[in-house]
């Protein structure tokens, strides 16, 4: 329970234009508060009350008042929602007068902070309420109402309730002489850290392949100068964002936009031509297109149908095979023109034919839409660095756990075992710490 006994008071919805807007009260006096700005006396829980609030005995507004009655409510505290009506002055009005009445203006998350600390979410839930705002696609939005409905905390409690097992027989075989460590226990012990280290380790790899989801996927278009990648570009924007001419170079710096594909966030860049060049404003240019290509999840290699093999193309396919871990969609541009390039060269790639500049693009999104939903799955994922950080400081204990009972040393088993558990469990209930706390709910939005 918190310690903090105050009413807190914000503006829940963005100032402004709108039709409605929400002034939220949680705390012992939300009640009595909105009764005095009403001047009504009884407000049944969790119905629509249709009332008036005054201001120094004149109208202000008609309002709809929803009374949340605790434990029932956001923040398991009393709750009183006024909906009132837009604009950019009733609301600050109501807002002033529940501060005159008693209330103290709400900080940054202060609600959801109150709604963790109650114990009515846990962090893993809190989190995904404050990147549900941030959310830039369907699919990331959706990943994360999953979380808010308790998937993730649930597999936490799963990972640990199975170490908590393993930790209680080790405890239990810790006063036993090495020679009398009953050999079947152990392999039971064992069976069951495999078992969590799998399910953390499995977790681990699909979150960070599937960040993307989240923090959007970073496609970037490479190849030698003047193949189309910036008529590419544009094709995709469905504008003329880049520069496109016939002069090989034209594109010296990196250009980065965004765009949605099949629900998907995408970040895509453009790059200078990659070759060899002794115009240093241009190797710089090159140098940024290899980084990009590095920094990718997918890679979007674009050859010139129209011509023959280079040495360049040589070099750009050498790069790729370099870049094997990463998704590769080799194209074929300039499709309408006669083709003269030895396609067998990319055969190991399988290339995609299209005209960047007619914008037959179609082939394009379909490959790409296929390679970003390739990671689909139903499981539940990690959303956040800290979250990732616990799993991978959990899976490292775990590891060093099954050494440590392999040579039958079971104080260190159980010693590694708590500090795994532990790690897990920051995910959803970190230890106590209160500057960890408000810089967490500080970055949420006012009124949330
Ligand atoms: N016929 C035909 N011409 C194309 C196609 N795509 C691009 N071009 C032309 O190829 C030239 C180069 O296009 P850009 O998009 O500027 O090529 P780039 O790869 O960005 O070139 P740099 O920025 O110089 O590396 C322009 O004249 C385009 O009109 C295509 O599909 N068919
Ligand atoms: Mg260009």
């Amino acid at each position: 329970m918190i310690s903090d006994n105050s009413t807190i008071s914000a503006i829940s919805t963005p100032l402004g234009g709108g039709a409605m807007a929400v002034v939220r009260l949680s705390g012992k006096d939300a009640l009595q508060i909105t009764q005095k700005l009403t001047q009504k006396e009884t407000f049944s829980p969790r119905y629509a009350t249709l009332c008036r609030v005054y201001d120094a005995g004149d109208v202000l507004d008609e309002v709809i008042v929803i009374y949340f009655k605790a434990p029932h409510s956001y923040t398991r505290e009393d709750v009183c929602e006024i909906q009132c009506h837009g604009g950019s002055v009733i609301a600050r009005r109501i807002l002033d007068l529940t501060l005159e009445h008693g209330a103290r203006l709400a900080q940054n998350g202060e609600f959801t902070k109150r709604a963790f600390l109650n114990g009515r979410i846990d962090l893993s839930q809190a989190q995904a309420i404050a990147q549900m705002i941030e959310a830039k696609s369907l699919k990331a939005q959706k990943t994360l109402a999953r979380h808010l409905c308790g998937e993730l905390s649930e597999f936490v409690q799963n990972a640990r309730d199975l170490l908590y097992e393993a930790l209680a027989y080790s405890e239990v075989m810790i006063d036993y002489s090495d020679e009398d460590l009953p050999q079947d226990l152990i392999e039971k012990l064992m069976q069951k850290i495999d078992l969590v280290l799998g399910r953390l380790e499995k977790i681990l790899k699909h979150s960070i392949a599937r960040n993307g989801i989240l923090e959007g996927f970073r496609l970037s278009i490479v190849g030698k100068p003047n193949v189309g990648k910036s008529s590419l570009l544009n094709a995709f924007l469905m504008q003329e964002r880049a520069i496109v001419s016939d002069v090989a170079g034209t594109t010296r710096d990196r250009i980065e936009e965004s765009f949605h594909i099949a629900g998907v966030y995408v970040k895509i860049i453009d790059t200078a031509g990659i070759r060899e060049s002794k115009d240093r404003i241009e190797q710089i240019g090159i140098e940024r297109s290899k980084e990009a290509m590095r920094e990718s999840d997918v890679i979007l290699a674009l050859f010139d149908a129209s011509r023959e093999w280079e040495k360049e193309d040589e070099e750009i396919l050498n790069l790729l095979r370099e870049e094997k871990d990463k998704k590769i969609i080799v194209l074929l541009n300039k499709n309408d023109l006669p083709r003269q390039i030895d396609q067998d060269q990319l055969k190991e790639f399988s290339p995609i034919a299209l005209s960047a500049k007619e914008k037959e693009i179609d082939s394009v999104l379909e490959a790409l839409e296929k390679v970003l939903n390739e990671e689909e799955s139903d499981d539940v994922m990690l959303s956040s660095a800290n979250q990732i950080k616990s799993v991978q400081d959990s899976i490292e204990s775990l590891r060093q756990a099954k050494l440590e009972l392999a040579n039958g040393v079971l104080e260190l088993f159980s010693y590694n075992l708590k500090d795994a558990i532990c790690s897990i469990g920051a995910i959803t209930q970190p230890y106590e710490s209160a500057e960890l706390l408000d810089k967490m709910f500080g970055e949420f939005c006012l009124g949330k």
